[in-house]
């Protein structure tokens, strides 16, 4: 007979291998489950709800361009208007073992935190509405900042000489979408005869959005129009007029879907004066899912896509009326393509490598590039893209010098039909379809994170007086550099700025406008702000020339974190260097690729960047590219 305690230890046995047997069955099942019913990816889609005619738009662009690939399944939720339960059925998704995560949200100060635990798991792609911060794969959405002063333009247009009272309805107070429309509705119609005298939120539901009105109106007697932040809130607004019969108030919208009570058909039916679109990217985020999925290189940090404005002037044939014709795609292309790239010059670090990238990725892309430089000449580019117009090239591609002076020769290039891509610099021109696409950094946030390091470093009541070397005067990144670090450094009194000095981003002119600087304020200054590592290695120079210890007596932070900047942060001489990615070359030939396929191109392709301090610069030198 086999003793008691062998009986036991047998059993116990026994029941470890029917463990183990199940586990595997459990996990095979799972794979099995995934494998057998022959898909690989499972996409998981968090609505905050479904009662906006604009979500369901991009629930079904997801659903159709998840039905072009039969290896991919897509699982939706829709919190009903609960951020609890968006958190909620979050995790469920995770649950369910979701290989990438769209979440489209209402309430970022309820779900930045639940989005940002996911992204350190599986890719994350936040469509539409946005979270604070950056921690997720990919934003899908529009310039929001952009479409609200689209719209403020909109209604100085629609009000005349004589301007006129506004109500402002915004979306879901905290969220970035409602601050940058609301921003760039005011920026617009500021020192106008336009003025907003209410304000309401009615986080972006119409039927709040109805009763807040019909409850205020009653007994205002002077209100011109009303500027709804989406379509639902639009209509909303339209049923309190309606009620109140003050149709003599003008409403504009945002999202302009074209559906049942999407703004479209309100445009058309003059219930609303005019309407933004806010393309829902749904399509457009299944397609980037797929580049993410497959561990494709050079995706993206945010993907901005293209608003136009929709008004109610019908045209004869009684449609709406779509202004600005659409920026131009390629018609029939050439073979091979052929690509004019007018480069702005030589004059740093970074734009030696963001020339290389675009001249090795032409080649690898079987691109005809031709290729030419301006030395710093506006003119000459000018020039160039003339000649590129001449020879009737497929694409144009150049880096503009500055923001303005390029409305004539993009006017030349769509009526020659030819698509312009603005390649790591925008252009500020009064028709943004004059230009299809732009790839490059978000410069204002550049600055901000250059200013947000300087202020986490500071010391408890230390005052700190510091000079700005500025990049080329008017270019778009000296513009957003700028702009960007003064944003956030003025929240602190601790800093003053000395000076802003002009240094065209180039080392010499660091060095002189730094000796120069330094003969003014001596030891008073303790820190530099640099627009780029070429000037910042300038001054660098130039404080050692007067005696004092770079990156030890005076900070150092800088733009671009080519690898002379990462050198001179492990050496201790620069103390912070904020990314701007050069290598803009792979992007660019998969945008004249997809332009050759007919494909429509986001309007704007913002690269993903990182920053180094003086330990992770250590870390990254060896391998840096540039
Ligand atoms: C930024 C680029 C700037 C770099 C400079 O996208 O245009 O121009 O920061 C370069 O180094 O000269």
């Amino acid at each position: 007979m086999i003793g008691r305690k062998a009986a036991g230890f047998l059993i116990l046995c026994l029941i470890f291998v029917a463990l183990v047997v199940w586990t595997r069955a459990c996990v095979m099942n799972e794979k099995v489950t995934k494998n057998d019913s022959g898909y690989n990816y499972l996409i998981g889609v968090s609505q905050p709800n479904l009662s906006e005619p604009w979500r369901v738009a991009m629930n079904e662009e997801i659903q159709q361009e998840v039905s072009r690939h039969s290896d991919m399944r897509v699982i939706f939720t829709d919190a009903a208007q609960s951020s609890e339960q968006q958190a909620k059925d979050v995790k469920k998704l995770v649950g369910y073992g979701v290989d990438l995560l769209i979440i489209s949200l209402d309430d970022p100060v309820a779900l930045t935190q639940t989005v940002s635990s996911v992204y350190e798991n599986i890719p994350v792609i936040v469509l539409g509405r946005g979270v604070t911060g950056y921690d997720y794969t990919l934003y899908v959405g529009t310039d929001d900042e952009m479409i609200g002063r689209k719209a403020g333009e909109f209604a100085m247009e629609t009000l005349g000489e004589l301007g006129g009272k506004i109500i402002e309805m915004q979306g879901l107070a905290g969220s970035p979408t409602v601050e940058e429309r609301s921003n760039g509705f005011r920026e617009a119609i500021h020192n106008s005869k336009l003025s907003i005298v209410q304000t309401m939120n009615a986080d972006w539901q119409r039927d709040l959005a109805e009763d807040l009105l019909t409850d205020w109106l009653k007994d205002q007697p002077e209100v011109d129009l009303i500027f709804a932040h989406n379509e639902a809130m639009a209509l909303g607004a339209y049923r309190a007029v309606q009620k109140l019969d003050r149709n003599d108030i003008n409403i504009i919208g945002i999202d302009g879907v074209n559906s049942e009570n999407g703004s479209l058909q309100l445009v058309s039916e003059n219930k609303l004066t005019g309407t933004f679109t806010s393309p829902p990217g749904g399509k457009e985020a299944i397609r980037y899912a797929v580049d993410i999925l497959n561990k494709e290189k050079g995706i993206p940090k945010k993907v901005i896509l293209r608003s136009q404005k929709i008004t109610n002037q019908l045209e004869g044939k009684g449609e709406p009326r779509v202004t600005h014709s659409p920026a131009p795609t390629l018609q029939e292309a050439q073979s091979p393509i052929v690509l004019g790239f007018a480069q702005v010059g030589t004059e740093s670090g970074w734009r030696i490598a963001n020339t290389k990238s675009v001249i090795n990725a032409a080649k690898e892309a079987g691109v005809e590039l031709l290729y030419e430089n301006a030395e710093q000449s506006q003119d000459k580019q000018i020039e160039l893209i003339r000649q590129f117009i001449n020879k009737k090239v497929d694409v144009i591609a150049f880096s503009p010098k500055t923001e303005t002076g390029w409305e004539e020769v993009l006017k030349e290039a769509k009526e020659a039909g030819i698509p312009v891509i603005l390649s790591d610099r925008e252009v500020n021109v009064s028709d943004d379809t004059l230009w299809t696409a732009y790839i490059g950094s978000d410069f204002r946030e550049e600055g901000r994170r250059a200013a947000r390091w300087l202020m986490q470093e500071a010391e408890e009541g230390q005052s700190y007086q510091f000079v700005e070397l500025q990049g080329t005067a008017h270019s778009a990144p000296a513009v957003g550099r700028m702009q960007g670090f003064k944003e956030v450094i003025q929240t602190d009194q601790n800093f003053t700025l000395l000076e802003s000095l002009q240094g065209d981003f180039t080392k010499k002119k660091g060095k002189e406008l730094m000796a120069a600087a330094l003969k003014r304020h001596g030891s008073a200054i303790n820190v530099v702000y640099s627009h780029n590592d070429d000037m910042a290695l300038g001054a660098i120079e130039a404080i050692e020339d007067f005696g004092l210890r770079p990156g030890k007596d005076i900070t150092i932070i800088s733009v671009d974190a080519t690898k002379s900047a990462l050198k001179a942060l492990s050496i201790g001489k620069l103390n912070f260097a904020v990314e701007c990615n050069a290598l803009l070359g792979p992007q660019l030939m998969k945008a004249v690729k997809d332009l050759s396929e007919g494909k429509e191109l986001p309007m704007k392709i913002i690269t993903a960047e990182g920053v180094f301090t003086q330990e992770s610069a250590k870390m990254a030198l060896a391998s840096r590219e540039y």
